[in-house]
Order: structure tokens, then C-alpha cells, then sequence
């Protein structure tokens, strides 16, 4: 049994090394909600919420988040008991529509609860192993192709298994030839639109043919899944799906019309990790490969990352880029490192495998908020 007795949530300000674009939007500044879930027998466990400053990349931003958080999320959970967070994460869709990144950052928490109970490493809670996972760059769009082709020469010599280039219609065809000229024809290359494109432009994204990489990301909007099934159809490159794949049952929606041949997984953007791990079981039964996604998070969200892309079908790098890559100083010790392009899944200590920062959260915390039980007795 999980009852949770005390929620607290903050809002972090953190500044990026450098500003990250993609085609809808640049954040210079990170807002992080994170959520400290004790359980009633002291027990203690952290997530971060991965919406975004503004609502580009999903209808939920941190202020939404942070509503859906303390007006509705957390006094649900205050008032249940939960067999374990995949009980938590049905009563919590159950009852609240939307809002997974708000619901996710809850339902994560509950994991590394869980798991730190139990006394097991969150990647063994979730059913993967230890070892590696590959990380792969996702580098946003730049001034200049010229500066592209450096970025990526620098992560190729970094040691990233995988370069993924922010596109945009009128940015892709020379920033991929310039991409391509730099790291060769051999390097694993993806193409991530980030929506921006519409059925119009078919003829253009099939010249992307060309390039040979490895996917193309959501080039559609979230909710058009037929026509990236059209698409597909044209194209060789295999479309990945990011934005369009909300839960389960549209990665089986996916599946089933052709709509994309990849799925890109966030726990966040789904509901949490019971409905990521539930479509990595399903893509792995129709042999559909899947990747871990990164919303730009801290350490806290990488380490829950890092565990799901420890699951079997986890078979290409995923974002998961080291502290070093977006934070001046991350707000977790041991700071997450990459070594030959890869990071090590923590399985020495239970849950989430490393501790939180507090003073280095305090340090960048500009609103808090705590919940307590309404339980008597509790
Ligand atoms: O589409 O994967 C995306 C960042 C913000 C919003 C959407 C996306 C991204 C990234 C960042 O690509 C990947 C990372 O965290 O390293
Ligand atoms: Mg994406």
C-alpha cells in the first residue's frame, strides 16, 4: 500500500547553457515544477513535471501544471490509498482528462516511492535491467547551417550514438546537407519538425529521402494520424512519432493505421510510466522500435528516463543527454555523466539512484507549495 501524506511542489528557475529552439519556440530559462511525494510510513520520493514554459509543444505549460497539480491532482492522491503508482496512475486518469504532464509528475513520484520501499532500484521496479543506455543530441535550430555542422561535428566527437536536428519548413534541406556533410553518410542522423509541417509540404519532406536518416519526427500536427499514414506511405524515411502518441491506445492507433514505424517515449507526455512502459510492451510485441524522449530535463527527470529506457525495447539512443549538456550545475548528485556515448543505469540503491540537491533546489526555487493528508489519524 502507497497513502500519501504530504505533496510538495515547487517551481524551479534554471538557466540553460545555451538557449534551446525547436520550430514552435526557444527556452532560455527552464521552469521546472518538482514533486516531493512522502508516502505515510517517511518514506520519500521525487519527479519533475516536464511541461513547458508556453503551451508549443503540448496544450500543458508549468502554470497549468501547477493548477492541475494543487487544485485537483494532489488533493486526490492526498485522500487514497494505492496498491502501487500503476493503481495511482487509473485512479488518476479516471478522474482528470488531459493534463498527463501534471499527472505524470505525480505518478512518477509515486515510482520512486515504490521502489525505495521496496528497496529496489527504479529501473528493477519498472522491469528493465542495468547496464547502459545510448544517448543521442537533440540539437535545436540554429542561426546557421555552418554552426549545425560544427554543433554536430562536436557531439559526434562527444561520443552521442545519434545526432537529431530541429527542422523547420525552409530550414531542413541545407542544414541536413550541411549535417550530413560533417559527420559523413554513416552517422545515424534523425529529422525532428516538431509539427511544423502540413500535408502541403509531402513533396518536400520526401526529398528529405535523400539524407538517409535514421527518422523523421513528427512532421504532422499531434492530432493528424492519418495523414502521417498517408505520408509514410510516400516516404522511405520511417516517421517517429513524438506529440501524436498521447497514451497506449493511440501508439496502437499508430500501429494499426501505419501512421509511423518509431515511437518516440516520454513518460510526461503520457500519464506517467505505467502507460510509457505500457507502449513499450506493445511496440515490442509488433516489433515497432522505441526510444526514450527528453523534455529538457533536470537530473530528477533524467534519472526516472534512464531507468523506462533500461526496458528491452528501448533499441535506439534516446535524448538523454548528461547534466553537463543543458545545466551549469544539476540539482542531483551524482550528476549524470556520459561515457562512450552512453549512461549507466544506476542499480546500486533504490529508487530514482540519485539524491536530490536541496540546497541547490532551494537556491533556484521561486514558488512552493505543500499538501498535507486530510486523513484522520494520518
Ligand atoms: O520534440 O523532443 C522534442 C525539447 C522540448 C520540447 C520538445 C522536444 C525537445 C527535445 C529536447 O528535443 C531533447 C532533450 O531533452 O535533450
Ligand atoms: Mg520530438
Amino acid at each position: 500500500m502507497i497513502t500519501p501524506a504530504r505533496i510538495e511542489l515547487r517551481e524551479l528557475r534554471l538557466p540553460l547553457k545555451t538557449p534551446f529552439r525547436i520550430s514552435s519556440g526557444a527556452t532560455d530559462v527552464r521552469r521546472v515544477i518538482t514533486v516531493q511525494l512522502t508516502d505515510g510510513d517517511g518514506t520519500t520520493g521525487w519527479a519533475e513535471c516536464v511541461a513547458g514554459e508556453y503551451p508549443n509543444y503540448s496544450p500543458e505549460t508549468v502554470d497549468t501544471a501547477w493548477h492541475a497539480l494543487s487544485a485537483w491532482i494532489s488533493p486526490l492522491v492526498l485522500d487514497r490509498e494505492f496498491a502501487d503508482a500503476p493503481d495511482a496512475a487509473a485512479a488518476l486518469a479516471s478522474a482528470i482528462r488531459g493534463h498527463r504532464m501534471a499527472r505524470a509528475a505525480v505518478e512518477m513520484a509515486l515510482w520512486d516511492v515504490a521502489a525505495r520501499r521496496d528497496g529496489v532500484p527504479l529501473a528493477t521496479a519498472l522491469g528493465g535491467t542495468g547496464g547502459t543506455v545510448e544517448t543521442g543530441i537533440s540539437l535545436g535550430l540554429q542561426e546557421t547551417p555552418t554552426l549545425l555542422a560544427e554543433l554536430a561535428e562536436d557531439a559526434v566527437r562527444a561520443g552521442y550514438r545519434r545526432i537529431k536536428v530541429k527542422i523547420a519548413p525552409g530550414r531542413d534541406v541545407t542544414e541536413l546537407a550541411a549535417v550530413r556533410a560533417a559527420v559523413g553518410n554513416d552517422f545515424p542522423v534523425s529529422a525532428d519538425a516538431n509539427a511544423a509541417y502540413t500535408p502541403e509540404d509531402s513533396q518536400r519532406l520526401q526529398e528529405l529521402d535523400d539524407f538517409g536518416l535514421v527518422m523523421l519526427e513528427q512532421p504532422f500536427d499531434s492530432e493528424d494520424l492519418l495523414r502521417h499514414a498517408v505520408l509514410q506511405r510516400r516516404i522511405r524515411t520511417p516517421l517517429c512519432l513524438d506529440e501524436s502518441v498521447t497514451s497506449p491506445e493511440r501508439a496502437a492507433d499508430m500501429i494499426a493505421l501505419r501512421a509511423g514505424r518509431i515511437i518516440n517515449i516520454k513518460p510526461g507526455r503520457v500519464g506517467g510510466l505505467t502507460a510509457a512502459r505500457a507502449i513499450h510492451d506493445l511496440a515490442l510485441e509488433h516489433d515497432v522500435p522505441v526510444w526514450c524522449g527528453g523534455m529538457l530535463e533536470t537530473g530528477i527527470g533524467r534519472a526516472h528516463n534512464v531507468a523506462l529506457a533500461s526496458l528491452p525495447g528501448f533499441s535506439l539512443p534516446g535524448d538523454l543527454s548528461p547534466s553537463s549538456r543543458y545545466w551549469d550545475r544539476d540539482i542531483v548528485s551524482p550528476e549524470w555523466t556520459m561515457e562512450e556515448g552512453s549512461l549507466s543505469v544506476p542499480v546500486d540503491r533504490p529508487g530514482i539512484g540519485v539524491t536530490v540537491d536541496l540546497d541547490a533546489v532551494d537556491a533556484c526555487t521561486v514558488r512552493q507549495e505543500t499538501f498535507h493528508t486530510q486523513r484522520r489519524g494520518a
